[in-house]
């Protein structure tokens, strides 16, 4: 058999260095599945549940290792089942391929079985580059295009390949004719960095600061130095958004961790008492948790000069990459010599440590949340791979898990869509597959998607070095984030129809599976689980049984929420009782605490 336009499609993928997709098969690609069947394992088809997990895969894999993520799906449905996934990568700036099936081009626009406006569909997540091989002398050109636009605009691409065309011969070069388009292999990211003026400019202002606030995101992952360099020589204190959790580690005595309603009363108090404000390779979206107006000057770097000046309006504007322009700004700084603001900080995050510790010493019943969050962060194994999801597992993750070098962690930022954590921690275990991966998630998410996903850990965990897979699973049998939401955010009962969840055995679902299932139902044995956990040889599901009353709230929220919350409890929250005697006493007394000592 000759080859076939599927065959050079994988060929091309090839050269491009991807030696993975993440999919799910269907008619509308037999000539491509087929094709990556003939690749002899030069590319590893790895097959999901449902086509939603190939894409949160791809972009996961994107996250994890800055390479370009890929998926695959057939076309109508499993093109559909793509899209939630894809905008995760799209909203998250990851560069990811998508590749789908379509009708035969001879009975396209016949109403044809599947037949999808494919073109229409993905036209808003793949914005930045969309089209059809409509003749296999265009696959090239496509295909090249689609991938190196997806790695220049770090945006998501997509390839629509109709049946036949998949399936005709190939022609892997148009010919030296008229109407023909000649592509080529190969991408690497550049030097990107702002002009001298600029960054002298704001070398003045960050020279200037007494007390300098940095906030990292997603942006700065790949300039831990660079960022540390920089903090020791202004003498700054550093908060991290979500994404950006694995960018500095949480030793250093400067570092406030997280910020936001997710965040520590560090990150937030520096924030309202710092000079100046140096905002790097972060979106981070919620302005009440930064400086006030005028209050902080601000310098901003961001690789995508539409970041800037986003969130706060930035006396500087660095477009740059976040290493480049911070080993270029290094030389233009003073060192500063008073270490009043960083004592200061390190003296904050102490009297945090000691609420932490109250809160999960909160008894609960049975289990209080945030204490397997600080029994996992004592035994987190070194160059660990951490996922979370949507609800209340990354609230406790966020504040918890004290990140240490050589760790990454991964979630859904700006789409914060519910069911990434598990296939997040299996593209991890495709990547790197002798490192740890920890999934951090609600039963909720799990009963959305991740149960099934679990199957396909069952099918490839023997494959990885290392088997170790670890989902925690927090049973509380509610969708506890959108219960709190619906309290602090509009002052409204939880509503039981909308909120309670079914139980469901999850830990024996694993066992089922061939896993370790470790159900833990007492404050006690929580510490022995994440050691079993952690020395196992084989993938494990610790299914937590938590209480949903525990408040999620950390004690820097403001006013309003607060009394929102009041106003609930008030009013006919069913589970009113729980949550006052046992759940928010701690952290209402701090709420309070805060309020009167800011108002
Ligand atoms: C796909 C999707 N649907 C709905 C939501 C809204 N949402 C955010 S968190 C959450 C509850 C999650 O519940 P669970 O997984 O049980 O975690 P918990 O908060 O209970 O710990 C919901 C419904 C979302 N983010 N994504
Ligand atoms: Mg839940």
């Amino acid at each position: 058999m000759s080859e076939t336009a599927g065959d050079f499609l994988m060929q091309r993928l090839t050269e491009w260095g991807i030696q993975r997709i993440f999919g799910y098969p269907g008619d509308g690609i037999n000539g491509l599945i087929s094709a990556i069947d003939r690749t002899e394992g030069k590319i590893d088809f790895i097959q999901v549940r449902h086509e939603e997990q190939a894409a949160f895969m791809a972009s996961a894999h994107a996250k994890f290792t800055r390479e370009l993520g890929v998926c695959l799906a057939t076309s109508g449905p499993g093109a559909i089942h793509l899209l939630n996934g894809l905008y995760d990568a799209k909203m998250d700036h990851q560069p990811v391929l998508a590749i789908v099936g379509q009708a035969s081009t001879m009975a396209l626009g016949g109403s044809y079985q599947q037949e999808v406006d494919l073109n229409s569909l993905f036209k808003d997540v793949a914005s930045e580059y969309c089209f059809t091989v409509s003749n296999p002398a265009a696959m090239r050109h496509v295909v090249d295009r689609a991938i190196r636009i997806a790695m220049a605009t770090r945006s998501v691409t997509c390839v629509i390949v109709p049946k036949d065309v998949a399936e005709m011969e190939a022609i892997p070069n148009p010919g030296h004719i008229h109407n023909t388009v000649h592509t080529g292999v190969g991408f690497s990211y550049p030097r990107i960095l702002p002009r001298d003026e600029d960054l002298q400019r704001a070398a003045a202002v960050l020279n200037e600061g007494s007390k300098v606030a940095l906030l990292v995101g997603a942006g700065a992952m790949y300039a831990t130095d660079e960022v540390i360099a920089l903090a020791d020589r202004l003498g700054a204190g550093a908060a991290k958004a979500l994404l950006g959790k694995a960018v500095l580690p949480d030793d250093l005595p400067w570092v406030t961790g997280t910020i936001g309603l997710l965040g520590t009363r560090p990150s937030n108090d520096m924030m309202n008492e710092c000079d100046t404000l140096l905002m790097i390779g972060s979106t981070f979206p919620y302005g009440e948790f930064l400086p006030k107006e005028g209050q902080a000057r601000g310098v901003q770097i961001d690789v995508n000069g539409k970041n800037l000046s986003l969130r706060y309006p930035m006396e500087v504007n660095l477009p740059g990459d976040a290493g480049d322009t911070l080993r270029a700004l290094l030389p233009l700084l003073i060192q500063k010599t008073d270490t009043s603001w960083r004592d200061r900080i390190a003296s904050n995050r102490e009297e945090w440590k000691e609420i932490d510790a109250k809160t999960a010493a909160v008894r609960a019943h049975p289990i209080n949340p945030a204490l397997l969050f600080l029994e996992l962060s004592r035994r987190l194994p070194d160059n660990c791979i951490l996922s979370g999801d949507a609800g209340t597992a990354t609230n406790w993750l966020a504040r918890y898990l004290q990140m240490r070098r050589g760790m990454k962690f991964a979630l859904s930022g700006s789409l914060a869509t519910m069911g990434p954590a598990v296939p997040y921690a299996i593209a991890a275990k495709f990547a790197y597959p002798d490192r740890v991966a920890i999934a951090m998630t609600g039963d909720g998410a799990m009963q959305m998607n991740g149960i099934n996903e679990l199957i396909t850990v069952a099918k490839y965990w023997k494959r990885w070095s290392d088997p170790r897979i670890i989902f925690l699973i927090l049973n509380n049998r509610d969708l506890n984030q959108v219960s709190w939401e619906m309290r602090v955010e509009n002052g409204d009962p939880k509503f039981d129809a909308s909120q309670d969840l079914p139980d469901f055995p999850y830990a024996r679902y694993a066992e089922l599976l061939g896993f370790k299932g470790i159900r833990v139902d007492e404050p006690k044995r929580i510490g022995a689980a994440w050691d079993e956990a952690l020395s196992a040889d084989r993938p494990v599901v610790i299914e937590a049984i938590t209480d949903p009353d525990v408040s999620i709230l950390p004690p820097h929220i403001s006013f309003k929420q607060a009394k929102n919350l009041m106003t609930a409890l008030v009013k006919d929250d069913p589970d009113r009782k729980g949550i006052i005697i046992e759940g928010t006493k701690e952290v209402l007394a701090e709420i309070f605490h805060g309020i009167t000592h800011r108002h």
